[in-house]
């Protein structure tokens, strides 16, 4: 099976688009695979042991994380994870702010994504959709959540493809910002993309594998 993972909402934001998602595609089928989909909540102290519970109980054949990075104009799939915590000025929704932790003392400075990201942006593209590779994660719980299940799946000797992709605003969410932005006095519009382009990203990368 593939496992789906996306996030509650965080930070200022009411909706999170990988959530979403996490729900659509939980019990369908996707290129021959089952897809369970799960939406973790958004706290450092727990990502980790949450996943090692879904890899645990499902043993997928791939793993693909998304959350939301709101101002980030396209699709984005990540090449890698460092090893930092900082939560720069949005707490995680237990209030954590890591500034400047590592992750694992002992652990790499940076794990690359196992996912063929490369190729999953070639596909989205010639879906026209618009995405990238992106060489950062941030240093937030996307960043923490990658690095750490990558470390996970190293030490099962799994080798399920995984890695991280990060969403942009829905449109609903951009029209939010731009009022909160005074756009009717000429202040911004985040770029935003719709559920259903975001929907079908998920499908291609799936469909890639
Ligand atoms: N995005 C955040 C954490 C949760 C989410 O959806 C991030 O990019 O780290």
């Amino acid at each position: 099976m593939y496992l789906l993972t996306g996030y509650e909402p965080f930070g200022d934001h009411d909706t999170n688009p990988s959530a979403t998602l996490a729900e659509t595609f939980d019990g369908r089928r996707v290129a021959g695979h089952e897809v369970v989909g799960e939406v973790l909540p958004v706290v450092f102290a727990d990502a980790a042991d949450e996943m090692a519970a879904l890899l645990d109980e499902h043993d997928p054949d791939a793993v693909v994380m998304s959350g939301l990075a709101g101002g980030r104009n396209g699709v984005c799939l990540e090449r890698v994870a460092v090893n930092v915590d900082d939560a720069v000025t949005v707490p995680d929704n237990d209030d954590a702010d890591p500034e400047n932790e590592r992750i694992d003392p002992d652990g790499p400075d940076a794990r690359f994504a196992t996912l063929p990201v490369g190729d999953c942006v070639e596909a989205l593209l010639d879906e026209d959709i618009p995405a990238r590779l992106s060489n950062t994660a941030g240093t937030h719980l996307c960043n923490h959540l990658t690095y750490t299940t990558l470390g996970a799946l190293d030490a099962r000797d799994s080798d399920a493809p995984a890695g991280f992709l990060h969403l942009p605003y829905t449109p609903p969410m951009a029209a939010d910002k731009a009022r909160e932005n005074n756009a009717h006095r000429g202040g911004s519009v985040p770029p935003s993309l719709s559920i259903e382009h975001q929907r079908r990203a998920v499908e291609t990368v799936f469909e890639t594998l």
